[in-house]
């Protein structure tokens, strides 16, 4: 291992099965913008990578730590229950799809039943209603846990000092026990917990991603031994995951103080940008992380149809550079990012500021 070499780039053919199709958006079926298609647009730009394609692994059991075990039951059954329901005769729609959320506004102070009907219970786990499984849905979750355990599992090994996790579906919108905003499994949460597990000290998870990572934070919330830092854009001025991501959230309890939110305007360009990104890279060196994981959404880049961030690819490469810079051991994680025609760039960008 060198502090020059190239991170590693783990990556499963399986992630290209979870075909969700559409979102289903202010009520809505819209064509699909977290489609297969994002996989190769990603693969095809990192040939200048050592690239290694993963076949198994221990994700689910890593999976297991950071989410709830009913959580992980309903991915992996609800599209099978689904199938062979009456909803192809009934609807013609053959995604499980949440009809109802039995939030506080329904349940109130009563003790709540485990529904019959799937089409019911997928309202218990998912809290959006654009993040739609079907058929081959778990298995490219599964091999994007993989993919982040395998690439967790080198960097804690040291036989990298830094691993790329080409994760599909993504997973930083995935709470402890429940999925929206095309995540499922929080594959960020999982590396950052398999560092943990392996005695790695103090471990900073850093999100680039243009949407907060309000399943990571969640997740960590409480705890002081992974810090939450993130760089979106402003919640409050609209935008997804609209109920968290603000600045005075700082976590609570032992977590206090580990949780650091820098939301941006509309519009927030390189410049702005990168100095919250600096300001993060600051501050894991302050709380002495011994490692990084990073959430590699490239949606904050200009062209996104998904966020009003301006960033460029020059943006991602000198951010890359910035944290590459900090020479922590890091895990990066595959988030967000759906301009297929930049996608591959902004990635591969990225990637080189950890050479
Ligand atoms: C991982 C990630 O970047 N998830 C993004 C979740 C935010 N999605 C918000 C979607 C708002 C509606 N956009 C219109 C899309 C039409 N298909
Ligand atoms: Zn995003």
């Amino acid at each position: 291992m060198s502090s020059s070499s190239p991170p590693l780039v783990f990556w499963s053919p399986q992630t290209r099965l979870h075909d969700p199709r559409h979102e289903v958006w202010v009520g809505v079926a819209t064509e699909g913008t977290e489609v297969p298609a994002r996989v190769d647009a990603i693969l095809s730009r990192l040939g200048e990578f050592p690239c290694h394609e993963v076949t198994g692994g221990e994700g689910l059991a890593a999976a297991g730590v950071v989410h709830s075990p009913e959580l992980l039951g309903h991915l992996r059954s609800a599209s099978e229950e689904w199938q062979s329901g009456p909803y192809r005769d009934l609807v013609g729609q053959e995604r499980v799809v949440p009809y109802l959320f039995p939030t506080p506004a329904m349940t109130g102070r009563m003790p709540q039943h485990v529904p019959t009907a799937v089409h019911a219970r997928a309202g218990a786990f998912a809290y959006d209603t654009m993040t739609l499984l079907g058929p081959g849905s778990w298995s490219a979750i599964e091999a994007a846990a993989d993919c982040a355990w395998s690439a967790a599992d080198a960097v804690a090994a040291g036989r990298t000092r830094s691993a790329y996790a080409l994760c599909r579906p993504p997973g930083h919108h995935a709470t402890t026990a429940g999925y929206g905003g095309s995540c499922y499994v929080n594959n960020a949460a999982l590396a950052a917990q398999v560092l943990r597990d392996r005695g790695v000290g103090r471990v900073a998870v850093i999100d680039l991603d243009a949407h907060h990572g309000n399943g990571t934070q969640e997740i960590f919330w409480s705890r002081a031994d992974v810090l939450y830092g993130s760089v979106h854009v402003d919640p409050g001025a609209g935008w997804f995951p609209h109920y968290v991501g603000f600045a005075d959230e700082t976590g609570a309890d032992e977590g206090l103080g580990c949780t650091l939110n820098l939301p941006l305007a509309e519009g927030t360009a390189d410049p702005t940008w990168l100095a919250g990104v600096e300001r993060l890279g600051e501050w894991v060196t302050a709380a002495g992380c011994a490692a990084l994981v990073v959430s590699l959404g490239v949606d904050a880049a200009v062209d996104d149809p998904e966020s009003p961030l301006q960033i460029t690819t020059g943006g991602y490469a000198a951010a890359g550079a910035l944290l590459g810079g900090l020479g922590l051991p890091t895990v990066l994680v595959q988030e967000g990012g759906y301009h297929l025609p930049t996608l591959g760039d902004l990635v591969a960008a990225h990637l080189g500021g950890y050479s």
